[in-house]
């Protein structure tokens, strides 16, 4: 990048730049590195963002994808941390390699050192108030350092968003860092905006059958109730989305939003069933659909085919749309399980379930409380796995508004049953000892139900 842009880029604290630019001379001068990204959606987005950057330099990687930090660190490669590494700087600190952490994840304050090494960058949004739960994520602060470091890299856009969109930074619109980087591609002609409805799939019929993420109560899933809109507005059953006449479609929307009004869903989720996509000018995808294939690998243990597809690998890009596919009737079923679920799995403050599939449960837990499950209270997707339980904690925008903080609720009180958690405020995780007869389970159920209490009602 020019340096008379680098001057004006985004307004970026000074200090921050400082980092970008010797990131960038970590990047320059070597020509192998090792890529750690968090297995998830985002994850996989900074991966694809880094590994297209290298790749255009003609430098080798090797990427992988971890649900917790390892206990040892791999040595012999410079190495880049993405979306992950926050709560272990002090053991990276400690290795012999360059090292770049990307990482958006809020951490206590004793963990968040400084490194005043050149070879080692830490570059965490929090140390210059940018909100990494809501303005900024993996994969952005990937496409960040990318396009810092060469111009070439906003091509890459729509990986980096799709990141974003991913950790559910997308819902009223991006904002912060997301949004200049997106106005920014826009700009430079790597992204287009567009109005769409929220919807993908084959065609129409098939895309309110499956449609989970937005989920819309009553029409989901519900083939009678789908048949009838669809034959009622006298759309083609077998029409693709882009293609259905505007007016159409605007009815159409006016049908799914009253659903949701009549669930009492908020606003801002009621609005982005029609909102912005960024469709990329080089790639066949926009970052809504990009982000949900990308999640659909993540969840199905494929994070490996969500990054090939993200590197143009056309038969990745078949198999993982099938994955895409597959992995929205499975959600439907879920999520009609969970909106069937007993009024009894509540405390006064807050929701639970227990599912099956423990990497299920987050996403669940997510969808439930935006559409389905009570707004006014945090839910708690919780998996039995061994002698453990796996707990998913998620809240609202409001919520956190009003000062609920679920990453540091989960780590405070799964540390008092000798177990671990942390996160973010809106969506944050912990794993107890289930102990005898469960009884962690009822203890951490009803610590959390006193903390949230006295912060939300
Ligand atoms: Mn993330």
């Amino acid at each position: 990048m020019t340096s008379e842009k680098k001057e004006n880029f985004f307004d970026l604290p000074e200090d921050l730049k400082k980092k970008l630019d010797d990131a960038s001379s970590i990047l320059e001068k070597n020509d192998k590195f090792r890529i750690i990204t968090h297995y998830d959606a985002d994850g996989i987005s900074a991966a694809a963002v880094l590994t297209r950057c290298l790749m255009k330099d003609q430098s080798g990687f090797h990427t992988s994808f971890i649900d917790r930090f390892p206990d040892k660190i791999p040595e012999g490669l410079p190495l880049i941390f993405a979306d992950i590494g926050n709560s272990h700087l002090k053991d990276i600190q400690a290795v012999d390699e360059d090292v770049i952490v990307l990482d958006h994840h809020y951490v206590k304050e004793d963990l968040m050192i400084e490194s005043d090494e050149e070879n080692k960058i830490f570059i965490n949004p929090h140390e210059y108030d940018i909100d990494g739960a809501q303005e900024v994520s993996g994969g952005t602060l990937a496409l960040l350092l990318s396009v810092w470091y060469d111009e070439i890299n906003w091509e890459d856009a729509v990986y980096g968003l799709a990141g974003a969109a991913a950790d559910k930074q997308a819902i009223g619109g991006f904002s912060g860092l997301n949004l200049k980087l997106a106005q920014e591609a826009v700009e430079k002609g790597s992204l287009q905006k567009s109005k769409e409805l929220f919807i993908d799939g084959k065609n129409i019929q098939d895309s309110l059958m499956k449609a989970c993420d937005p989920y819309f109560p009553d029409i989901s899933g519900e083939k009678k109730e789908i048949r009838r809109i669809i034959d009622d507005l006298k759309i083609d059953p077998e029409a693709e989305i882009g293609s259905i006449k505007k007016d159409k479609k605007r009815d159409l929307n006016s049908l799914l939003v009253l659903s949701m009004l009549k669930k009492d869903r908020y606003a801002e989720v009621i609005e982005s069933i029609m909102g912005i996509h960024y469709e990329s000018e080089h790639e066949p995808f926009d970052t809504d659909c990009l982000y949900k294939i990308l999640n659909s690998t993540a969840r199905t243990n494929r994070a490996g085919l969500g990054l090939s597809l993200c590197l143009g690998d056309k038969s990745a890009r078949k198999e993982a749309k099938k994955i895409r596919d597959d992995y929205r009737s499975e959600m439907i079923g879920a999520l009609k399980k969970l909106e069937e679920r007993v009024e009894a799995d509540e405390y006064e403050h807050l929701q639970y379930f227990f599912e099956e599939k423990k990497t299920r449960k987050g996403e669940l837990a997510g969808l439930g409380i935006l559409y389905i499950l009570d707004k006014h209270k945090p839910v708690l997707g919780m998996s039995e796995v061994d002698e453990d339980i796996d707990i998913s904690a998620r809240a609202t925008k409001e919520q956190v508004e009003k000062g609920l903080d679920l990453g540091e609720l989960c780590r405070k009180i799964s540390g008092e049953l000798d177990g671990s958690g942390g996160g973010h405020n809106i969506a944050a995780g912990a794993t107890i000892k289930k102990g005898p007869d469960k009884e962690n389970v009822n203890k951490f159920l009803s610590r959390m139900d006193q903390e949230i209490g006295e912060v939300l009602f």
